[in-house]
Protein backbone atom coordinates (compact mmCIF):
# COMPACT_ATOMS: atom_id res chain seq x y z
CA UNK A 1 0.00 0.00 0.00
CA UNK A 2 1.09 3.44 -0.34
CA UNK A 3 3.46 4.78 -2.79
CA UNK A 4 5.42 2.56 -4.60
CA UNK A 5 9.35 1.95 -3.82
CA UNK A 6 10.94 3.44 -6.97
CA UNK A 7 8.04 6.83 -6.89
CA UNK A 8 9.91 9.29 -8.01
CA UNK A 9 10.27 12.24 -5.23
CA UNK A 10 11.14 15.69 -6.06
CA UNK A 11 10.92 18.99 -6.84
CA UNK A 12 10.18 20.86 -10.16
CA UNK A 13 11.51 24.38 -11.29
CA UNK A 14 11.87 25.83 -14.67
CA UNK A 15 14.97 27.23 -16.64
CA UNK A 16 13.28 31.13 -17.06
CA UNK A 17 12.55 31.40 -13.82
CA UNK A 18 15.93 30.37 -12.06
CA UNK A 19 18.84 30.38 -14.11
CA UNK A 20 19.53 33.79 -14.52
CA UNK A 21 22.78 33.86 -16.53
CA UNK A 22 20.18 35.08 -19.91
CA UNK A 23 23.39 36.06 -22.02
CA UNK A 24 25.71 33.73 -20.72
CA UNK A 25 27.04 31.03 -22.68
CA UNK A 26 25.44 32.18 -26.18
CA UNK A 27 22.14 32.81 -24.97
CA UNK A 28 19.59 34.07 -27.04
CA UNK A 29 16.36 35.86 -25.33
CA UNK A 30 13.26 33.86 -24.65
CA UNK A 31 9.67 34.98 -24.57
CA UNK A 32 10.30 35.00 -20.57
CA UNK A 33 13.34 37.39 -21.12
CA UNK A 34 11.59 39.95 -22.91
CA UNK A 35 8.66 39.96 -19.96
CA UNK A 36 8.90 43.09 -17.40
CA UNK A 37 8.10 42.25 -13.85
CA UNK A 38 4.84 42.61 -12.73
CA UNK A 39 4.85 42.89 -8.63
CA UNK A 40 2.50 44.80 -6.88
CA UNK A 41 -0.51 43.69 -8.68
CA UNK A 42 0.22 45.20 -12.21
CA UNK A 43 0.19 42.75 -14.81
CA UNK A 44 3.63 41.55 -16.50
CA UNK A 45 4.25 42.65 -19.67
CA UNK A 46 6.04 41.39 -23.23
CA UNK A 47 7.53 44.31 -24.33
CA UNK A 48 9.48 44.44 -27.81
CA UNK A 49 12.72 43.40 -27.07
CA UNK A 50 14.49 44.62 -23.68
CA UNK A 51 13.74 48.10 -22.86
CA UNK A 52 16.02 50.47 -20.86
CA UNK A 53 14.56 51.04 -17.29
CA UNK A 54 12.21 48.14 -16.59
CA UNK A 55 12.93 45.69 -15.04
CA UNK A 56 13.02 41.78 -16.13
CA UNK A 57 13.41 39.75 -13.30
CA UNK A 58 14.10 36.49 -15.75
CA UNK A 59 17.20 37.94 -16.80
CA UNK A 60 18.88 36.97 -13.06
CA UNK A 61 16.55 34.44 -12.26
CA UNK A 62 17.88 32.86 -9.00
CA UNK A 63 21.49 32.07 -10.97
CA UNK A 64 21.02 28.41 -10.45
CA UNK A 65 23.58 28.66 -13.80
CA UNK A 66 26.34 29.46 -11.43
CA UNK A 67 24.85 27.92 -7.79
CA UNK A 68 23.93 24.21 -9.87
CA UNK A 69 26.06 22.50 -7.81
CA UNK A 70 25.00 23.70 -4.71
CA UNK A 71 21.29 23.60 -5.39
CA UNK A 72 21.68 19.81 -6.48
CA UNK A 73 23.59 19.38 -3.69
CA UNK A 74 20.97 20.28 -1.54
CA UNK A 75 17.88 18.63 -2.77
CA UNK A 76 20.60 15.56 -2.73
CA UNK A 77 20.39 16.68 1.06
CA UNK A 78 16.78 16.25 0.58
CA UNK A 79 17.02 12.63 -0.65
CA UNK A 80 15.30 13.84 -4.19
CA UNK A 81 14.74 10.94 -6.18
CA UNK A 82 14.15 13.07 -9.23
CA UNK A 83 14.44 16.92 -10.42
CA UNK A 84 12.01 18.52 -12.98
CA UNK A 85 13.80 21.28 -14.70
CA UNK A 86 13.45 22.80 -18.56
CA UNK A 87 15.91 23.29 -21.28
CA UNK A 88 16.25 26.89 -22.09
CA UNK A 89 15.40 26.24 -25.73
CA UNK A 90 17.55 29.65 -26.31
CA UNK A 91 20.69 27.78 -24.83
CA UNK A 92 20.63 25.29 -27.42
CA UNK A 93 19.40 27.41 -30.19
CA UNK A 94 20.07 31.22 -29.52
CA UNK A 95 17.40 32.85 -31.96
CA UNK A 96 15.12 29.38 -32.86
CA UNK A 97 15.78 28.61 -36.30
CA UNK A 98 19.69 28.10 -36.52
CA UNK A 99 20.24 24.70 -38.32
CA UNK A 100 23.53 23.68 -35.84
CA UNK A 101 22.76 23.83 -32.18
CA UNK A 102 25.15 25.80 -29.79
CA UNK A 103 27.42 23.52 -27.99
CA UNK A 104 28.38 25.64 -25.17
CA UNK A 105 24.31 25.33 -24.30
CA UNK A 106 24.35 22.11 -24.11
CA UNK A 107 26.83 21.31 -22.48
CA UNK A 108 25.63 23.71 -19.65
CA UNK A 109 23.00 20.67 -19.31
CA UNK A 110 25.35 17.68 -19.44
CA UNK A 111 26.94 18.75 -16.32
CA UNK A 112 23.77 19.76 -14.99
CA UNK A 113 22.46 15.93 -15.66
CA UNK A 114 26.16 14.52 -14.64
CA UNK A 115 25.86 16.35 -11.28
CA UNK A 116 22.08 15.07 -11.09
CA UNK A 117 23.38 11.41 -11.47
CA UNK A 118 26.38 11.93 -9.25
CA UNK A 119 23.45 11.79 -6.40
CA UNK A 120 21.33 9.35 -7.79
CA UNK A 121 18.33 12.45 -9.02
CA UNK A 122 16.46 11.14 -12.24
CA UNK A 123 16.24 14.79 -14.60
CA UNK A 124 13.00 15.04 -15.52
CA UNK A 125 12.79 17.41 -18.71
CA UNK A 126 10.11 19.59 -20.47
CA UNK A 127 11.16 21.34 -23.46
CA UNK A 128 9.37 24.22 -23.24
CA UNK A 129 8.43 25.69 -20.36
CA UNK A 130 6.77 29.39 -21.33
CA UNK A 131 10.79 29.57 -23.34
CA UNK A 132 9.91 30.26 -26.66
CA UNK A 133 12.46 31.88 -28.17
CA UNK A 134 11.72 35.32 -28.67
CA UNK A 135 13.56 35.18 -32.15
CA UNK A 136 10.90 33.11 -33.64
CA UNK A 137 8.19 35.23 -31.59
CA UNK A 138 9.47 38.19 -34.19
CA UNK A 139 10.15 36.65 -37.03
CA UNK A 140 7.23 34.02 -37.06
CA UNK A 141 4.49 35.33 -34.81
CA UNK A 142 5.49 32.17 -32.99
CA UNK A 143 3.23 28.99 -33.16
CA UNK A 144 1.09 30.99 -35.96
CA UNK A 145 3.52 29.81 -38.10
CA UNK A 146 4.08 25.79 -39.38
CA UNK A 147 7.57 26.54 -40.03
CA UNK A 148 8.01 26.54 -36.20
CA UNK A 149 7.00 23.16 -35.96
CA UNK A 150 9.82 22.13 -37.56
CA UNK A 151 12.30 24.41 -35.31
CA UNK A 152 10.67 22.48 -32.53
CA UNK A 153 11.32 19.40 -33.63
CA UNK A 154 14.95 20.12 -34.57
CA UNK A 155 15.19 20.94 -30.87
CA UNK A 156 13.99 18.42 -29.32
CA UNK A 157 15.92 15.77 -31.36
CA UNK A 158 18.68 17.49 -30.86
CA UNK A 159 17.78 16.98 -26.68
CA UNK A 160 16.94 13.49 -27.14
CA UNK A 161 19.66 12.52 -29.37
CA UNK A 162 22.30 14.17 -26.98
CA UNK A 163 20.86 13.41 -23.04
CA UNK A 164 19.98 9.33 -24.74
CA UNK A 165 21.54 8.18 -21.74
CA UNK A 166 21.21 10.77 -19.09
CA UNK A 167 17.20 11.35 -19.21
CA UNK A 168 14.44 9.27 -19.49
CA UNK A 169 11.04 11.31 -18.52
CA UNK A 170 10.48 14.08 -21.12
CA UNK A 171 7.43 16.53 -21.59
CA UNK A 172 7.07 18.52 -24.37
CA UNK A 173 5.20 22.16 -23.31
CA UNK A 174 4.34 22.78 -20.15
CA UNK A 175 1.14 23.57 -19.34
CA UNK A 176 -0.12 23.69 -22.66
CA UNK A 177 -3.77 24.56 -21.98
CA UNK A 178 -3.14 28.01 -19.85
CA UNK A 179 -4.68 29.30 -23.45
CA UNK A 180 -8.13 27.68 -22.87
CA UNK A 181 -8.85 30.01 -19.41
CA UNK A 182 -6.69 33.11 -20.52
CA UNK A 183 -6.50 33.36 -24.17
CA UNK A 184 -4.80 36.20 -24.71
CA UNK A 185 -1.47 36.23 -22.35
CA UNK A 186 -1.06 32.64 -23.22
CA UNK A 187 -1.02 32.68 -26.70
CA UNK A 188 1.50 35.42 -26.72
CA UNK A 189 3.88 33.59 -23.73
CA UNK A 190 3.00 29.93 -24.55
CA UNK A 191 3.09 30.26 -28.60
CA UNK A 192 4.98 33.35 -29.35
CA UNK A 193 2.18 35.26 -30.96
CA UNK A 194 3.08 38.60 -29.96
CA UNK A 195 1.55 40.10 -33.07
CA UNK A 196 -1.92 39.58 -31.10
CA UNK A 197 -3.89 42.68 -29.54
CA UNK A 198 -6.48 42.66 -26.98
CA UNK A 199 -8.94 43.75 -29.59
CA UNK A 200 -7.74 41.50 -32.44
CA UNK A 201 -10.90 39.52 -33.75
CA UNK A 202 -8.83 36.55 -34.81
CA UNK A 203 -7.38 36.36 -31.48
CA UNK A 204 -9.17 32.72 -30.30
CA UNK A 205 -8.55 32.04 -33.78
CA UNK A 206 -4.89 32.57 -33.92
CA UNK A 207 -4.84 30.70 -30.15
CA UNK A 208 -6.30 27.40 -31.55
CA UNK A 209 -4.15 27.34 -34.70
CA UNK A 210 -1.29 27.87 -32.55
CA UNK A 211 -2.15 25.98 -30.11
CA UNK A 212 -2.94 22.73 -32.80
CA UNK A 213 0.64 23.58 -34.70
CA UNK A 214 2.11 23.26 -31.06
CA UNK A 215 0.42 19.55 -30.81
CA UNK A 216 1.28 18.85 -34.04
CA UNK A 217 5.01 19.58 -32.53
CA UNK A 218 4.49 17.67 -29.36
CA UNK A 219 3.18 14.71 -31.45
CA UNK A 220 6.58 14.97 -34.08
CA UNK A 221 8.22 15.18 -30.98
CA UNK A 222 7.01 11.79 -29.51
CA UNK A 223 7.52 9.78 -32.19
CA UNK A 224 11.30 11.01 -33.03
CA UNK A 225 11.89 10.11 -29.22
CA UNK A 226 10.56 6.86 -29.45
CA UNK A 227 12.48 6.00 -32.35
CA UNK A 228 16.13 7.27 -30.76
CA UNK A 229 14.79 5.13 -27.59
CA UNK A 230 11.75 3.32 -26.85
CA UNK A 231 12.51 3.50 -23.46
CA UNK A 232 11.46 7.22 -23.40
CA UNK A 233 9.11 8.33 -21.58
CA UNK A 234 7.35 11.20 -22.85
CA UNK A 235 4.55 12.87 -21.16
CA UNK A 236 2.26 16.27 -22.06
CA UNK A 237 2.50 18.89 -19.00
CA UNK A 238 -1.29 20.10 -18.47
CA UNK A 239 -1.82 22.73 -15.60
CA UNK A 240 -5.17 21.22 -13.76
CA UNK A 241 -7.89 23.36 -12.24
CA UNK A 242 -10.70 20.95 -11.88
CA UNK A 243 -13.96 22.81 -12.46
CA UNK A 244 -16.73 22.17 -10.48
CA UNK A 245 -20.23 23.08 -10.86
CA UNK A 246 -21.33 25.49 -7.95
CA UNK A 247 -24.36 23.82 -7.52
CA UNK A 248 -26.59 20.86 -8.79
CA UNK A 249 -28.89 23.26 -11.28
CA UNK A 250 -28.21 21.22 -14.61
CA UNK A 251 -27.55 24.54 -15.94
CA UNK A 252 -24.47 25.23 -13.86
CA UNK A 253 -23.43 21.49 -14.58
CA UNK A 254 -23.69 21.78 -18.31
CA UNK A 255 -21.69 25.37 -17.62
CA UNK A 256 -19.13 22.53 -15.94
CA UNK A 257 -18.87 20.85 -18.70
CA UNK A 258 -18.42 23.36 -21.40
CA UNK A 259 -15.17 24.69 -19.14
CA UNK A 260 -13.99 21.10 -18.91
CA UNK A 261 -13.94 21.24 -22.80
CA UNK A 262 -12.33 24.67 -22.90
CA UNK A 263 -9.77 23.93 -20.91
CA UNK A 264 -8.80 20.20 -21.39
CA UNK A 265 -9.35 19.25 -25.05
CA UNK A 266 -5.88 19.64 -25.11
CA UNK A 267 -5.17 16.49 -23.29
CA UNK A 268 -7.73 14.82 -25.34
CA UNK A 269 -5.27 15.62 -28.46
CA UNK A 270 -1.69 14.68 -26.41
CA UNK A 271 -3.43 11.11 -24.77
CA UNK A 272 -6.03 10.03 -27.87
CA UNK A 273 -4.48 11.64 -30.67
CA UNK A 274 -7.65 12.84 -32.15
CA UNK A 275 -9.76 16.33 -31.93
CA UNK A 276 -12.84 15.98 -29.54
CA UNK A 277 -15.83 16.30 -31.89
CA UNK A 278 -16.54 19.20 -29.61
CA UNK A 279 -14.23 21.10 -30.98
CA UNK A 280 -14.62 20.60 -34.42
CA UNK A 281 -18.15 21.69 -33.49
CA UNK A 282 -16.93 25.26 -32.20
CA UNK A 283 -14.73 25.62 -34.83
CA UNK A 284 -17.72 25.77 -37.39
CA UNK A 285 -20.19 27.40 -35.49
CA UNK A 286 -17.43 30.33 -34.90
CA UNK A 287 -16.56 29.79 -38.81
CA UNK A 288 -12.61 29.17 -37.60
CA UNK A 289 -10.84 27.58 -40.74
CA UNK A 290 -7.78 25.60 -38.72
CA UNK A 291 -5.33 24.37 -40.97
CA UNK A 292 -4.47 20.87 -40.25
CA UNK A 293 -4.25 18.33 -42.95
CA UNK A 294 -4.99 14.55 -42.87
CA UNK A 295 -1.45 13.75 -42.67
CA UNK A 296 -0.99 16.16 -39.64
CA UNK A 297 -4.36 14.12 -38.36
CA UNK A 298 -2.26 10.74 -38.29
CA UNK A 299 0.64 12.59 -37.37
CA UNK A 300 -1.44 13.23 -33.81
CA UNK A 301 -2.83 9.88 -34.14
CA UNK A 302 0.98 8.08 -33.83
CA UNK A 303 2.50 10.57 -31.01
CA UNK A 304 0.39 9.90 -27.98
CA UNK A 305 2.11 10.09 -24.79
CA UNK A 306 3.08 7.59 -22.24
CA UNK A 307 2.17 9.49 -19.16
CA UNK A 308 -0.15 12.65 -18.15
CA UNK A 309 1.95 15.12 -16.53
CA UNK A 310 -0.06 18.03 -14.68
CA UNK A 311 0.08 20.50 -12.13
CA UNK A 312 -1.88 20.81 -9.73
CA UNK A 313 -2.63 24.13 -7.70
CA UNK A 314 -6.09 24.56 -6.68
CA UNK A 315 -9.39 24.24 -8.05
CA UNK A 316 -12.12 26.37 -9.21
CA UNK A 317 -15.79 26.49 -9.54
CA UNK A 318 -18.12 27.68 -12.07
CA UNK A 319 -21.76 28.92 -12.38
CA UNK A 320 -23.72 29.93 -15.22
CA UNK A 321 -24.67 33.31 -15.42
CA UNK A 322 -28.85 32.98 -15.21
CA UNK A 323 -28.64 35.14 -12.10
CA UNK A 324 -27.01 37.86 -14.08
CA UNK A 325 -24.27 38.09 -11.58
CA UNK A 326 -20.77 39.28 -13.20
CA UNK A 327 -18.22 36.88 -12.81
CA UNK A 328 -14.52 37.33 -13.80
CA UNK A 329 -11.51 35.05 -15.52
CA UNK A 330 -12.52 33.28 -18.33
CA UNK A 331 -15.69 32.96 -19.85
CA UNK A 332 -17.72 30.14 -21.29
CA UNK A 333 -19.90 30.17 -24.03
CA UNK A 334 -22.62 27.55 -24.82
CA UNK A 335 -24.91 29.13 -26.91
CA UNK A 336 -26.66 25.92 -27.79
CA UNK A 337 -28.25 26.23 -24.37
CA UNK A 338 -27.91 30.11 -24.26
CA UNK A 339 -25.59 29.75 -21.45
CA UNK A 340 -22.91 32.63 -20.58
CA UNK A 341 -20.86 32.46 -17.11
CA UNK A 342 -17.95 32.22 -15.24
CA UNK A 343 -16.00 31.37 -11.89
CA UNK A 344 -16.80 32.22 -9.08
CA UNK A 345 -15.30 31.79 -5.09
CA UNK A 346 -16.07 28.43 -3.89
CA UNK A 347 -17.84 29.16 -0.59
CA UNK A 348 -16.08 25.74 1.04
CA UNK A 349 -12.42 26.93 0.41
CA UNK A 350 -10.05 29.24 2.14
CA UNK A 351 -7.33 31.01 -0.69
CA UNK A 352 -3.95 31.99 -0.71
CA UNK A 353 -2.80 35.62 -0.32
CA UNK A 354 -3.20 35.46 -3.94
CA UNK A 355 -5.98 33.82 -4.13
CA UNK A 356 -5.51 30.35 -5.37
CA UNK A 357 -8.16 28.01 -3.39
CA UNK A 358 -6.59 25.65 -1.66
CA UNK A 359 -8.35 22.35 -2.05
CA UNK A 360 -6.40 19.12 -1.45
CA UNK A 361 -8.76 16.87 -1.87
CA UNK A 362 -9.52 18.42 -5.07
CA UNK A 363 -6.00 16.90 -6.15
CA UNK A 364 -7.43 13.27 -5.14
CA UNK A 365 -10.58 13.92 -7.53
CA UNK A 366 -8.34 15.12 -10.45
CA UNK A 367 -6.41 12.02 -10.11
CA UNK A 368 -9.34 9.97 -10.67
CA UNK A 369 -10.96 11.95 -13.42
CA UNK A 370 -7.26 11.91 -15.52
CA UNK A 371 -7.13 8.06 -14.67
CA UNK A 372 -10.51 6.94 -15.51
CA UNK A 373 -10.39 9.61 -18.80
CA UNK A 374 -6.94 7.77 -20.27
CA UNK A 375 -5.20 4.67 -18.31
CA UNK A 376 -1.97 6.24 -18.72
CA UNK A 377 0.25 6.75 -15.71
CA UNK A 378 0.38 10.25 -13.97
CA UNK A 379 2.86 12.80 -12.82
CA UNK A 380 2.16 15.29 -10.43
CA UNK A 381 4.77 17.59 -11.74
CA UNK A 382 3.87 20.57 -9.95
CA UNK A 383 2.28 21.42 -6.67
CA UNK A 384 3.41 24.21 -4.32
CA UNK A 385 2.14 27.14 -1.86
CA UNK A 386 3.85 30.43 -2.97
CA UNK A 387 3.55 32.74 0.23
CA UNK A 388 5.78 35.22 1.70
CA UNK A 389 8.27 33.95 3.72
CA UNK A 390 9.54 35.78 7.11
CA UNK A 391 13.47 35.18 8.00
CA UNK A 392 13.97 35.22 11.49
CA UNK A 393 17.05 37.14 13.11
CA UNK A 394 18.77 33.53 13.36
CA UNK A 395 18.19 32.82 9.57
CA UNK A 396 15.32 30.50 10.54
CA UNK A 397 12.20 30.84 8.16
CA UNK A 398 8.98 29.23 9.79
CA UNK A 399 7.02 27.96 7.04
CA UNK A 400 4.72 25.39 8.95
CA UNK A 401 1.81 26.52 6.47
CA UNK A 402 3.87 25.77 3.69
CA UNK A 403 4.01 22.23 5.24
CA UNK A 404 0.25 22.40 6.33
CA UNK A 405 -0.20 22.93 2.46
CA UNK A 406 2.06 20.03 0.76
CA UNK A 407 1.31 17.37 3.46
CA UNK A 408 -2.67 17.60 3.08
CA UNK A 409 -1.91 17.08 -0.87
CA UNK A 410 0.50 13.88 -0.71
CA UNK A 411 -2.08 12.20 1.67
CA UNK A 412 -4.30 13.29 -1.16
CA UNK A 413 -2.25 11.33 -3.59
CA UNK A 414 -1.69 8.68 -1.25
CA UNK A 415 -5.58 8.42 -0.30
CA UNK A 416 -6.02 8.34 -4.36
CA UNK A 417 -3.32 5.20 -4.78
CA UNK A 418 -4.53 3.39 -1.34
CA UNK A 419 -8.84 3.76 -2.45
CA UNK A 420 -8.68 4.49 -6.11
CA UNK A 421 -5.91 2.43 -7.32
CA UNK A 422 -4.92 5.28 -9.78
CA UNK A 423 -1.52 4.96 -11.64
CA UNK A 424 1.15 7.70 -10.34
CA UNK A 425 4.55 7.68 -11.19
CA UNK A 426 5.75 10.56 -9.56
CA UNK A 427 5.53 13.90 -7.78
CA UNK A 428 7.80 17.19 -8.16
CA UNK A 429 6.45 19.56 -6.24
CA UNK A 430 6.75 23.02 -6.94
CA UNK A 431 9.45 24.72 -6.02
CA UNK A 432 12.09 23.32 -3.86
CA UNK A 433 13.79 26.67 -4.02
CA UNK A 434 12.53 30.14 -4.30
CA UNK A 435 12.50 31.39 -8.02
CA UNK A 436 10.76 34.28 -10.11
CA UNK A 437 7.21 34.16 -9.99
CA UNK A 438 5.78 33.13 -13.88
CA UNK A 439 2.43 34.82 -13.35
CA UNK A 440 3.79 38.06 -11.83
CA UNK A 441 7.36 38.28 -11.69
CA UNK A 442 7.87 38.38 -8.53
CA UNK A 443 10.88 36.84 -5.65
CA UNK A 444 8.62 37.76 -2.66
CA UNK A 445 6.18 35.17 -3.71
CA UNK A 446 8.25 31.88 -2.42
CA UNK A 447 7.73 28.66 -3.16
CA UNK A 448 10.67 26.55 -1.85
CA UNK A 449 12.16 24.37 0.99
CA UNK A 450 15.68 26.84 0.33
CA UNK A 451 15.52 30.51 0.94
CA UNK A 452 16.98 32.43 -1.37
CA UNK A 453 18.52 35.87 -0.38
CA UNK A 454 16.93 38.24 -3.00
CA UNK A 455 14.01 40.41 -3.08
CA UNK A 456 11.55 41.87 -5.55
CA UNK A 457 13.78 45.28 -5.12
CA UNK A 458 16.70 43.26 -6.59
CA UNK A 459 18.30 43.58 -3.03
CA UNK A 460 20.55 40.34 -1.81
CA UNK A 461 23.36 37.91 -2.51
CA UNK A 462 21.83 35.02 -3.22
CA UNK A 463 22.52 33.11 -0.64
CA UNK A 464 21.09 29.66 0.42
CA UNK A 465 19.07 28.74 3.79
CA UNK A 466 17.21 25.90 4.40
CA UNK A 467 13.22 26.80 5.86
CA UNK A 468 11.57 24.00 8.16
CA UNK A 469 10.08 22.83 5.47
CA UNK A 470 13.69 21.40 4.69
CA UNK A 471 13.62 18.60 6.89
CA UNK A 472 10.31 18.03 6.92
CA UNK A 473 10.24 17.29 2.94
CA UNK A 474 13.80 15.13 3.83
CA UNK A 475 11.37 13.14 5.88
CA UNK A 476 8.46 12.70 3.86
CA UNK A 477 10.67 11.10 1.54
CA UNK A 478 12.72 8.90 4.05
CA UNK A 479 9.35 7.62 4.80
CA UNK A 480 8.30 7.21 1.51
CA UNK A 481 5.12 9.61 2.07
CA UNK A 482 4.23 6.72 4.96
CA UNK A 483 5.03 9.89 7.82
CA UNK A 484 4.05 13.33 7.07
C1 LIG B 1 2.60 27.17 -13.20
C2 LIG B 1 3.83 27.30 -14.03
C3 LIG B 1 5.08 27.54 -13.30
C4 LIG B 1 4.95 28.20 -11.96
C5 LIG B 1 3.70 27.89 -11.20
C6 LIG B 1 3.42 28.80 -10.04
O1 LIG B 1 1.53 27.74 -13.88
O2 LIG B 1 4.05 26.15 -14.82
O3 LIG B 1 6.01 28.10 -14.17
O4 LIG B 1 5.45 29.43 -11.86
O5 LIG B 1 2.57 27.86 -12.01
O6 LIG B 1 2.89 30.00 -10.50
P1 LIG B 1 3.43 31.39 -10.03
O7 LIG B 1 4.89 31.38 -10.23
O8 LIG B 1 2.75 32.37 -10.87
O9 LIG B 1 3.05 31.49 -8.60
Amino acid sequence: MGFSKDFLWGGACAAHQFEGGWQEGGKGPSIADVMTAGSNGVARRITDGVIEGEDYPNHVGVDFYHHYKEDIKLFAEMGFKAFRTSIAWTRIFPQGDEETPNEEGLKFYDDVFDECHKYGIEPVVTLSHFEIPYGLAKKYNGFMDKRVIDCFVRFAKTCFERYNGKVKYWMTFNEINNQGAAPIAHHMIQEGGILTTDDNPDNEYMMYQSAINELIASAKAVKIAHAINPDFMVGCMIAYVPVYSYSCNPRDMMQMVGADHKRYWFMDVHARGEIPAYLEKYWQRHHMAIALSDEERQILKEGTVDYIGFSYYMSSCTKSMDDGKEFNFYEVNLPALDIKANTTDNPYLKKSDWGWAIDPLGLRYSLNVIYDRYHLPMMVVENGFGAYDKKEADGSVHDNYRISYLSSHIQAMKDAIDYDGVDLIGYTMWAPIDIVSASTGEYDKRYGFIYVNYNNNHEGDFSRSKKDSFNWYKHVIETNGEEL
